[in-house]
């Protein structure tokens, strides 16, 4: 009985140890092989910051910060040359091969994104850069220009830089391009803002609105960091972008001859520009060799040009060419128009600059609508109409929020002047 009952003993005792070390075994071995904690890129990045060797002078009150070149470079990608990429910064993982890949192998444009931006802007262009990172610039790495009136600060080029897939680059802009000019009476100037204050006109009180008003419609592409490139993209914080962009822009605009492009058109605040219609006619009576032969009157005026309907392209989205901004026919009329003073007495906007200016300056041709670039700057959107586009993009905007065929838009009136489509339920 007793002898019965030690070898029951015996037999639990050796089956539970043999149970117990096959767990121990079977579990042991599977933790070894669980993947490795993957780095984030981003944290990748983050740790490779700008450093003071890397930063050079590009001329007076202008400085950049380089990417480090990562060390080893895909071979059969020349285009990584400019630029630090996640891949080659994180360490060997086990992560999917297409979290690493997918830069595009095609050439580039010489191109550049550009932000006007205050330190205090940091998180709101954080927000764009992220989201034009995402839909496009993964696999493109165009560079990233940065303007400011005062010099960037350390948080600001830290944050940006680590979410630019190609070179970030900081600039500050002369004083001589963000201050009132000699020519301008500045009491006079002074009471135009009280005036506009009393009437509530949007910014009609402020003085650095209308400094950036003037540097968008007339400097920023003489910014030596500007000199580089042929092509620009303006980015504005706090923008979205709602589907894929898989086909470059740049050199989109490049091949087909483009100079200047939109996704939202509308209607100009009367009350900021009352004379400027007056000053670009001056303009073309005294510059008749820079008007267009098969230019866009028809978009900014309903008779002919004798006035202005308020018709623009909504200018904080552009991409364009740095070459017509330099050309004398856009340096004369923004000359022109700075003479005469409106952007102080008055409110005017770079966008109705910019686009009287592509209006008459160039052929229809050389103008684009990018239906495919879905965008929002509050408050508006631009949504694609079709439906399997949205699809194909990846589209996450409501097609109902779409502000093309609103009144108070103005890509109706483009669309007729171009002999385009519109959509069926449109009139
Ligand atoms: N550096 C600098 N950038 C500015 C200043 N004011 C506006 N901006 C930038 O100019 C652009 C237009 O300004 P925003 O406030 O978006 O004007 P809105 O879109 O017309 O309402 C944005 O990129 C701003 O970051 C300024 O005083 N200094
Ligand atoms: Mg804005």
């Amino acid at each position: 009985m007793l002898a019965g009952s030690n070898a029951r003993i015996l037999r639990y005792i050796v089956v539970t140890g043999t149970i117990l070390m096959l767990f121990y075994l079977f579990s042991g071995s599977r933790y070894d092989t669980l993947p490795r904690p993957v780095p984030a890129p981003d944290n990748a990045r983050a740790a490779s910051q700008p450093s003071p060797q890397n930063a050079a002078a590009a001329g007076v009150n202008v400085d950049f910060t380089q990417k480090p070149i990562p060390a080893e470079r895909d071979p059969q990608d020349a285009s990584f040359s400019k630029s630090a990429t996640a891949s080659s910064n994180a360490p060997a993982s086990n992560a999917p091969a297409s979290m690493h890949s997918g830069v595009d192998p095609g050439p580039r444009a010489n191109a550049t994104f550009v932000t006007l931006a205050r330190n205090a802007d940091v998180w709101d262009i954080a927000r764009s850069i992220r989201q034009v990172e995402d839909r496009f610039n993964r696999r493109f790495n165009y560079d990233w220009v940065f303007l400011n009136n005062k010099p960037f600060d350390d948080n600001f080029r830290n944050i940006t830089s680590a979410l630019v897939s190609g070179t970030a680059h900081f600039g500050q802009i002369p004083i001589e391009h963000w201050s009132v000019p000699e020519w301008i009476d500045e009491d006079k100037a002074k009471k135009v803002r009280e005036d506009m204050k009393e009437r509530k006109i949007i910014y009609g009180d402020s003085t650095s609105y209308r400094h950036m008003c003037r540097f968008e419609s007339g400097f920023f592409f003489q910014h030596p960091l500007m000199q580089n490139y042929d092509f620009y993209w303006r980015v504005e914080p706090s923008i979205e972008l709602f589907c894929d962009i898989p086909k470059d822009p740049f050199r989109f605009m490049k091949e087909n001859g483009k100079k200047y492009s939109f996704t939202i058109s509308l209607l100009e605040y009367v009350d900021t520009i009352p004379t400027l219609w007056d000053s670009a006619v001056k303009f073309m009576e005294n510059y008749p060799q820079h008007i267009a032969a098969d230019n866009s009157m028809e978009f900014l005026s309903d008779d002919g040009g004798q006035t202005y309907n308020m018709c623009h392209f909504w200018s904080n989205f552009e991409i364009g060419s740095l070459e017509w901004m330099r050309s004398d026919a856009y340096v004369d009329f923004f000359n022109s128009l700075d003479q005469d003073g409106g952007f102080f007495y008055e409110r005017w906007g770079d966008a109705p600059v910019h686009s009287i200016a592509a209006g008459i300056l160039l052929n229809k041709t050389e103008l684009h609508f990018f239906d495919e670039i879905a965008y929002f700057h509050m408050p508006f959107t631009h949504c694609p109409n079709n439906e399997q586009s949205r699809i194909d993009l990846k589209c996450h905007c409501n097609p109902k929020d779409n502000f093309d065929w609103s009144r108070y838009s103005c890509t109706s009136r483009y669309f007729e002047m171009m002999g385009m489509q519109k959509p069926d339920d449109v009139d």
